[in-house]
C-alpha cells in the first residue's frame, strides 16, 4: 500500500567486509519502522547478506527489500593472494554493480530513488546521487578519529611529508582540532606511510574529499565522546550525527534480542565475581599471529584468570598442548560469543581487543576497561584514544603479545589502582552513553535528523 503522503524509496548499499553491513542494516531497521512507507532497498553481496539475515527472518520490516549484487570477481579469475585483494576487486566493480542493481529495483518497486544510503567508503554515491537527482547519506562506521584522519589526509601529508616520514613518527597531529594526542605512527596506513596508492587507500583518500558533499554523514558513536573532534566535523559537513552507540538501542527485534549462546558463556559468566573475567576477541578480519596466541594463552595459565575467548575454529590448533584441559575450569575458548551481552555483564573485568570500533564502543557501553592490541586501519587511533584520551585502558607492553607483558597488563587492569582509575573513567562514559540514547539525549535527537534527511 502505497502513502501518498509518503512514497518515498531509499537505496541502502553496504560495504561486504568486516563488521559494516550488521551495523547499517541496524539503522535501516529503525529508519523502516520509523517510516513504514517509504521503501529500503538493501542492496549487499549474497555472502554478506546470509551473515546478517538470520534464517528466520520473520521479523525483518516489509519495507526493506534485500538484493544480492555481485561480489566483482571475475569469472575464473584466479587470486594472487594478496590482502585486501576481495575488497578491491569488489571496490572497483561497485560503482556500475550497484547503478544496474538500483534501476532493477526502481522498475519493480515503481519508484524513482530519492536518497541514497550508503557506507562512507563509497565516495562514487556522491556522482551517482547526482545523477540521480537524489541525495547522499553517508555511514561511517568507525570513530570520529579516523574519519577526521581520512577527512584532513592532504593537511596531514603537506604538514608532516611523505617521504622519510619514519623519522617523524612520534610526531602529534595538533594542527587539526581534537587529534592533538594522535601520533604519525597511529593513522591509518595510507594516510603518510604504508602504499598510498592502492585502490583501497585511493578509496579512503577519494572518500575524505567527497564527504563534504553528502547531505548528512553519521557515524555509530555519541557526541559527549569526543566533543571536540564532533564539534570540528560539525562545522565540516552539512549535517553530522552521532547516532550510537547502537549496541544501546533496545528496539531491535525480538530474534535479535534472544541472544544466541550455543556455547553457555553467559551462563558460566553468573559463577564468576564482578569484574574479574578478561573477555578476549580480536573481531572478524584480523587473528594474531601462532605466537602471540601461545603467549595468551600462556599469561591466562600463569595469571590464573578467568576467560572467555571469542577464537575462530580454524586457529584452535595453535594453542599450547593441554591448554583446553587445564582451563576447563578457568575459563572458556568459544567460536563466536555474545560480545555485546558479555561486555554489559558485571563480571567482565578487561576486555582484550583489536580495537575494531564496534568492540571498542561496545565496551564503552558496558563500562569495560580495555587491553589493546591492534592491527591495522582505524585500530592504532582508537587503542590510543582508549589510553591517552578516555584512560580506560592500556596498549599491550611492546604492542605485541609476550606471556609477561600480558600478565603485567592484566594484573595492572584487573588489580593496580591505576585500573581502579580506567574503570572508574569507563563507568562515567558508560552513563553518558546511556544519557546519549536516552528520550531527548543527543543521539536521540541526532536519530531524528537522520530521518528526515533520509525520508
Ligand atoms: C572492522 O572491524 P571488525 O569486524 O574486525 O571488528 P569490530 O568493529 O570490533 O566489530 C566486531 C563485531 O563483531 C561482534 C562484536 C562487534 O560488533 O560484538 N562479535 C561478536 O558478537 N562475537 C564475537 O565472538 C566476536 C565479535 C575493521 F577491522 C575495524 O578496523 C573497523 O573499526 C570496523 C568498523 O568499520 O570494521
Ligand atoms: C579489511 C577490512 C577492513 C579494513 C582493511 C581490511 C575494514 C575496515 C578498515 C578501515 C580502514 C581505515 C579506517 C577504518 C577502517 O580496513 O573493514 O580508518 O573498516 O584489509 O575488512
Amino acid at each position: 500500500a502505497t502513502d501518498p503522503l509518503n512514497d518515498s524509496h531509499v537505496a541502502v548499499l553496504a560495504f561486504p567486509f568486516g563488521t559494516h553491513a550488521a551495523p547499517l542494516l541496524a539503522v535501516t531497521r529503525r529508519l523502516a519502522s520509523a517510516s513504514p512507507t517509504t521503501v529500503f532497498s538493501f542492496f549487499n553481496t549474497a555472502q554478506s547478506n546470509s551473515s546478517i539475515f538470520s534464517s528466520v527472518d520473520a521479523d525483518r520490516p516489509a519495507n526493506i527489500r534485500v538484493h544480492d549484487v555481485a561480489d566483482g570477481v571475475p569469472e575464473g579469475y584466479v587470486f594472487a593472494g594478496r590482502p585486501q585483494e576481495t575488497m578491491e576487486l569488489f571496490l572497483v566493480a561497485a560503482p556500475e554493480n550497484f547503478r544496474r542493481a538500483i534501476a532493477a529495483a526502481e522498475t519493480e518497486v515503481g519508484r524513482r530513488v530519492k536518497c541514497v544510503l550508503t557506507d562512507a567508503f563509497f565516495w562514487f554515491a556522491a556522482d551517482m546521487a547526482a545523477e540521480m537527482k537524489a541525495t547522499w547519506v553517508a555511514f561511517w562506521t568507525a570513530g570520529p578519529n579516523s574519519l577526521s584522519a581520512h577527512l584532513y589526509t592532504d593537511l596531514i601529508r603537506e604538514s608532516i611529508g611523505v617521504k622519510e616520514v619514519n623519522e617523524r613518527m612520534d610526531k602529534t597531529l595538533g594542527f587539526i582540532s581534537g587529534m592533538e594526542k594522535v601520533r604519525v605512527k597511529d593513522t591509518p596506513e595510507g594516510v603518510v606511510f604504508g602504499n598510498l596508492d592502492s585502490v583501497f587507500s585511493k578509496t579512503l583518500h577519494q572518500m575524505g574529499l567527497a564527504l563534504p558533499r553528502a547531505t548528512a554523514v553519521f557515524i555509530n558513536s555519541f557526541e559527549e565522546l569526543d566533543p571536540t573532534l564532533t564539534n570540528n566535523l560539525k562545522s565540516e559537513f552539512k549535517r553530522y550525527l552521532n547516532i550510537g552507540p547502537l549496541a544501546l538501542l533496545s528496539s531491535t527485534p525480538k530474534t535479535e534480542t534472544l541472544v544466541q549462546d550455543p556455547h553457555g558463556c553467559l551462563a558460566w559468566m553468573e559463577k564468576q565475581s564482578p569484574a574479574s573475567v578478561a573477555y578476549i576477541s580480536f573481531g572478524t578480519v584480523m587473528t594474531p599471529p601462532p605466537g602471540e596466541l601461545v603467549a595468551i594463552a600462556q599469561g591466562l595459565e600463569s595469571s590464573k584468570v578467568p576467560f572467555v575467548w571469542s577464537l575462530k575454529e580454524k586457529n584452535v590448533v595453535h594453542l599450547p598442548k593441554g591448554f583446553l584441559d587445564r582451563t576447563r575450569e578457568q575459563g572458556k575458548v568459544v567460536p563466536w560469543a555474545p560480545q555485546v551481552e558479555l561486555l554489559k555483564h558485571e563480571a567482565t573485568g578487561v576486555f582484550v581487543t583489536h580495537c575494531g570500533w564496534n568492540s571498542v564502543l561496545e565496551s564503552v557501553s558496558g563500562g569495560v576497561p580495555m587491553i589493546c592490541r591492534p592491527f591495522f586501519g582505524d585500530q592504532r587511533l582508537n587503542g590510543r584514544a582508549v589510553e591517552a584520551v578516555w584512560e580506560i585502558g592500556m596498549t599491550i607492553i611492546n604492542g605485541v603479545f609476550t606471556k609477561d607483558g600480558f600478565e603485567k597488563c592484566l594484573d595492572r587492569v584487573l588489580v593496580q589502582d591505576d585500573g581502579k582509575k580506567m574503570k572508574g573513567n569507563a563507568e562515567k562514559l558508560k552513563e553518558e552513553a546511556h544519557g546519549a540514547v536516552s528520550a531527548k539525549g543527543s543521539s536521540f535527537e541526532n536519530f531524528k535528523g537522520l530521518l528526515d534527511a533520509v525520508v
